[in-house]
């Protein structure tokens, strides 16, 4: 009697939202690996009521026990008006300074914003939504440290923040100001031979300009077609757990078969 409802909801989870799993806890991070990201001297939104731009940086690197990102976030001259303030890891990086290029939260488990974090229960948030998970913003300036277990500094996977930026937005989702992620120290190598492979190539008789790829953002087009200032819905973010989780809500269905 319960299989066809069984099946329904199987198939229910498989289309919608549902499917949405906890956020994996990080380990492994790399000791002495430096992520910074450094507001720029001018807000993004024109009607920012400040002089110049919220100053202040986010920066992450690996705790003692590589679980995760230890963040110090620095914020001051803030509006008076218009918080508490959020604060996001977003899933790409700012244009040219502008914001909503940066896309939506970094958020590789496909979660989505609705409905809003509970910040008792950090693993079924967006990875990025730090403000959710460690507290808005209701002061002009601002200092906050914290372990963030699901963000990581390994180049490659899903929650990985280093390419991408983070946006301060009004409580009405404004986005006010945003800043790129760089990195600003190496990892610590027990040998570093890898010197070498920085060279650039030696001409051949095609000149055709080959990139060194020194460590510059390759902005592709998402073509986001988004033009507001809020969020982008979650399912624009970047991730890489779409297929798995795809093959995840088809096994549960042929389960429930
Ligand atoms: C959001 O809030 C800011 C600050 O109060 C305000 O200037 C801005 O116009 C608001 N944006 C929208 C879309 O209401
Ligand atoms: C900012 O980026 C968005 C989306 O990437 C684009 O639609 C918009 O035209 C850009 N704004 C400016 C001023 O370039
Ligand atoms: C950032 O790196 C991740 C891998 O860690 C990659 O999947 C993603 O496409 C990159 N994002 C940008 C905007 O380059
Ligand atoms: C590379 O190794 C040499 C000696 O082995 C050391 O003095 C130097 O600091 C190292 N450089 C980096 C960038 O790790
Ligand atoms: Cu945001």
């Amino acid at each position: 009697m319960h299989s066809r409802s069984i099946i329904t909801a199987a198939a229910t989870v498989f289309v919608g939202q549902a499917l949405a799993t906890d956020a994996i806890p990080v380990t492994g991070s790399p000791a002495g690996v430096v992520y910074r990201a450094e507001l720029p001297e001018e807000p993004f939104f024109a009607g920012a009521d400040i002089e110049g731009n919220v100053r202040g940086f986010i920066s992450g690197s690996a705790p003692a026990d590589g679980n995760g990102v230890a963040f110090t976030v620095s914020f001051e001259n803030l509006p008076t008006s218009g918080g508490p303030f959020a604060y996001h890891l977003h899933a790409a990086p700012a244009v040219d300074g502008n914001c909503t290029s940066t896309l939506a939260h970094l958020d590789p488990f496909m979660r989505g914003q609705q409905p809003p974090c509970d910040s008792s229960a950090p693993q079924t948030c967006e990875v990025g939504d730090l403000s959710g998970k460690h507290g808005t913003i209701s002061s002009t300036s601002f200092t906050a440290t914290y372990t963030d277990p699901y963000v990581s500094l390994e180049e490659g996977v899903g929650a990985f923040f280093g390419n991408r930026s983070f946006v301060i937005h009004y409580a009405n989702s404004t986005r006010l100001t945003c800043a790129n992620f760089v990195k600003v120290q190496e990892p610590i190598h027990s040998s570093n031979h890898s010197l070498t492979s920085t060279r650039a190539p030696t001409p051949t008789s095609h000149s055709h300009g080959v990139p060194t790829g020194t460590g510059s953002f390759t902005t592709t087009s998402h073509g986001s077609s988004n033009p507001t200032d809020a969020p982008l819905p979650g399912a624009a973010s970047v991730n890489h757990f779409s297929v798995p989780m795809l093959l995840m809500g088809l096994a549960a269905v042929i389960f429930a078969l």
